[in-house]
């Protein structure tokens, strides 16, 4: 039984209600129009990385179907569409200049949203490095902080004069662990100390793109707002021991303040940083200057929220120290519901997290994503009774109006996402889409969750 809709309380007239997307969980047309390889491109085709071999070489063919597709955000009601820029199809292989097939594709894509109401949010960088780039090492090497602004400033050239929203990296986090540590996504490497590095030249990419972005609108007086993306979640402490609260520090950490407090207060953590060093052997690799840029003033942050953790500083035995004698930090499993990615649903974390981010850090927030893969089936009546992703988008959603309601300066919600699409290592496999589509003949259907955000969305403004 699907939620009627109803006026969500707290949320203002101005409130941003978006759908988001990211270039290779959508667009296809991997090598068409002078497009040249990413990480993502070498990974999913190499053999054993992704749920079935996927990869995203078609994807949901937004390339080629775009104006459907912005038919059909437009049908929704949101104000804004989140959608990142492919670096190589903009500027192949990395450097150099921009590909006028690319831009006429991004040109036409915000044209189109302009024309429909709708305000285009572009992200930078959604994970997807120009091959050549990583050979020449990738995030763990500076040089590619300074390719990145170099890019921001070829992606902003072309369309600062329609865009004024703009994010930097989004979950700069999964591009620095999951890349580079844990070789769970693309480049797929295992090497922590590389991963440390990766993370502080993603935060110089971000200020160093962000000063090139800022300096161009500003010339040529182009409205900007300007952030960042983080996948952000709670740790919360299992039970009330040091030890389990020492878990949770360092979670939070190296999950959160490892990138807030450079980004907001100009230093890192020194916990983060004596911990790096006594288990991992890792470093910073911090120059001169370099937090002076990394910590100018954002904007607006960017929240990307799936779910918070309950964290034990013990092994399942009872241990405080792994087999390599580091500190325990374990997260425990509750009986909670779950998604079809076997995450726990824990929507009064969101709460939890904006709140405290706002008394930590009071940036502006906007939840540039959240939603949740379920398994779906499409009904005789050929729809997509999608309540689960319903319930689970209505109870965050109320999440976010009561942090608003204790004072959390929350001002967007976009959900996760518009279509099914490429969920990178696990393929098409996990559907987060609000519309479902089917791959074999990439029609769009509106599942139920999408209806009832489009209503959802519409009461709330009418309030
Ligand atoms: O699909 C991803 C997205 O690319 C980044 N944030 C999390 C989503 C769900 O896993």
């Amino acid at each position: 039984m699907n939620l009627v809709p109803r006026p969500v309380p707290h949320l203002p007239r101005s409130f941003r209600w978006g759908v988001a997307t990211a270039a290779y969980q959508i667009e296809g047309a991997a090598a068409e129009d002078g497009r040249t390889p990413s990480i993502w491109d070498t990974y999913s085709h190499t053999p054993g990385n992704t749920a079935g071999g996927d990869t995203g070489d078609t994807a949901c063919d937004h390339y080629h179907r775009m104006p459907e597709d912005v038919a059909l955000i437009k049908g929704l009601g949101v104000d804004t569409y989140r959608f990142s820029l492919s670096w190589s199809r903009l500027q192949p292989h990395g450097r150099g200049p921009a590909n006028p097939k690319g831009v006429a594709f991004y040109d036409r894509l915000v044209d189109e949203l302009l024309a429909s109401g709708v305000t285009p949010w572009v992200t930078l960088y959604h994970w997807d490095l120009p091959q050549e780039l990583e050979d020449a090492g990738g995030w763990p090497a500076r040089d590619t902080a300074y390719r990145f602004a170099d890019y921001a400033a070829l992606a902003h050239d072309a369309l600062g004069d329609r865009v004024a929203h703009w994010t930097t990296l989004n979950e700069p986090w999964c591009s620095a662990m999951l890349g580079y540590a844990y070789g769970d996504q693309a480049p797929g490497r295992r090497d922590f100390p590389a991963a440390v590095r990766a993370v502080h030249h993603l935060l110089l990419g971000h200020g160093l793109a962000a000063e090139r972005v800022r300096e161009a609108a500003h010339t040529r007086d182009h409205p900007l707002e300007l952030g960042i993306t983080l996948n952000l979640g709670t740790a919360t402490p299992e039970h009330d021991t040091p030890e389990d609260r020492d878990a949770c520090r360092r979670a939070d950490g190296l999950g959160r303040r490892v990138y807030l407090d450079p980004l907001v207060k100009g230093v890192y953590p020194q916990d983060v940083v004596a911990d790096l060093a006594a288990h991992h052997g890792a470093e910073l690799p911090v120059r001169d200057g370099d937090l002076e840029t990394i910590s100018a003033p954002l904007d607006v942050l960017g929240v990307n929220f799936y779910r918070g953790t309950l964290f034990s500083g013990r092994t399942e035995d009872g241990a405080l120290q792994d087999e390599r004698g580091r500190p325990v930090t374990r997260a425990v499993e509750r009986d909670l519901p779950r998604t079809a990615m076997d995450w726990e649903i824990t929507p009064t974390a969101l709460t939890d997290l904006l709140l405290s981010l706002q008394k930590e850090y009071g940036v502006p927030t906007v939840i540039t994503e959240n939603g949740a893969a379920f398994e779906d089936t499409v009904g005789a009546d050929g729809e997509v009774h999608d309540a689960d992703r319903t319930a689970y988008l209505a109870d965050h959603i109320d999440a976010v109006a009561e942090a608003r309601a204790q004072g959390a300066d929350v001002r967007g919600y976009f959900a996760w996402s518009l279509l099914d699409n490429f969920e990178w290592s696990y393929g098409y496999a996990k559907r987060f889409g609000i519309v479902r589509v089917d791959y074999d003949t990439q029609l769009r259907t509106l599942k139920d969750s999408a209806k009832w955000y489009r209503d959802t969305i519409r009461l709330t403004r009418e309030a």
